[in-house]
């Protein structure tokens, strides 16, 4: 029986998948920088922060695969971003190296791409587009996954999530939203598949509306039941609460997109254009 860890565990994301995951991974090992507040009597917790790199050992000791969703997961101050997700991300595959786990399954973001426009459908071979320090942070963690899976021999799945809720919440998720049963599939995917490597998948549902190519997800077996087309009359009553957003409306990324916002929109159209 593997043990695996999963970091975030108090997250928005690690809060729904602890109930999702145990009857797949009986043995599953939860940490974050503190325990979640209902921790459960059955739950195995390890507390560690990610920036600090003795601690990330401890919690990789004896461990076989990792899910990692810790670290920060919007938009925010450089220094955060910093700590949580570069040093964080960093101390996460090098320690996973370190103790010889098997897999790292890394939660990546939809923001490493949110400069491409929403009409502009991209596979993930194309260059990052990040829309902010979260989204470099990201493309960060999805090189050094690159780097440990090349020079190390680690199998490595990152997952660039779109939006994991039990619903689409507004126009912009009905493209993008996945449901939670899904992540569990592609987490499985990088946990057992015999072929990964290095990995990119889209962590997105069986969205019509898609702007995203996910054919490697599918070619590895990922077979989405999430449709957010079911959901459509709930996302678009959400969405009419919001205000205009002429850049984060245009881009992938929305209101990540238009956050701090002072570049020049047409330039980075042109460059899509290429
Ligand atoms: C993300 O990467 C964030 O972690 C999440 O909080 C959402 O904001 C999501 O992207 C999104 O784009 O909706």
């Amino acid at each position: 029986m593997p043990r695996i860890l999963m970091t975030g565990a108090s997250g928005g994301i690690g809060t729904r998948l602890r109930t999702l995951l145990p009857p797949i991974y009986p043995d599953l090992l939860l940490s974050d920088i503190r325990p979640p507040a209902d921790l459960g009597p059955n739950e195995k917790f390890k507390a560690a922060d990610l920036s600090d790199m003795a601690q990330c050992e401890a919690i990789c000791d004896g461990v076989d695969g990792i899910i990692h969703f810790g670290g920060y997961s919007v938009e925010g101050p450089w220094d955060d971003i910093l700590q949580a997700n570069i040093i964080g991300g960093y101390n996460l595959f090098e320690a996973a190296h370190r103790k010889g786990v098997k897999r790292v399954v890394f939660a990546s973001s939809n923001h490493t791409v949110g400069f491409y426009p929403r009409h502009h459908k991209i596979g993930t071979d194309v260059t990052v587009r990040p829309d902010g320090r979260y989204g470099v942070s990201k493309a960060f963690g999805e090189a050094v996954g690159a780097l440990y899976a090349d020079k190390h021999g680690l199998k490595v799945t990152c997952i660039r999530i779109g939006n994991c809720d039990e619903k689409p919440l507004d126009h912009r998720r009905i493209a993008m939203w996945l449901k939670p049963e899904d992540l569990v599939q592609l987490c499985r995917i990088g946990l057992e598949h015999p072929d990964i490597h290095f990995e990119v998948f889209y962590g997105v549902s069986l969205n019509e509306r898609a702007w995203w190519d996910n054919h490697r997800a599918y070619e590895f077996g990922y077979r989405p039941t999430g449709r957010s087309e079911d959901h459509v009359a709930h996302a678009m009553a959400e969405q009419a609460k919001l205000k205009p957003d002429p850049i984060g409306d245009y881009f992938q990324g929305g209101a990540f997109a238009s956050k701090e916002f002072d570049g020049d929109a047409s330039r980075i159209i042109d460059w899509n254009k290429r």
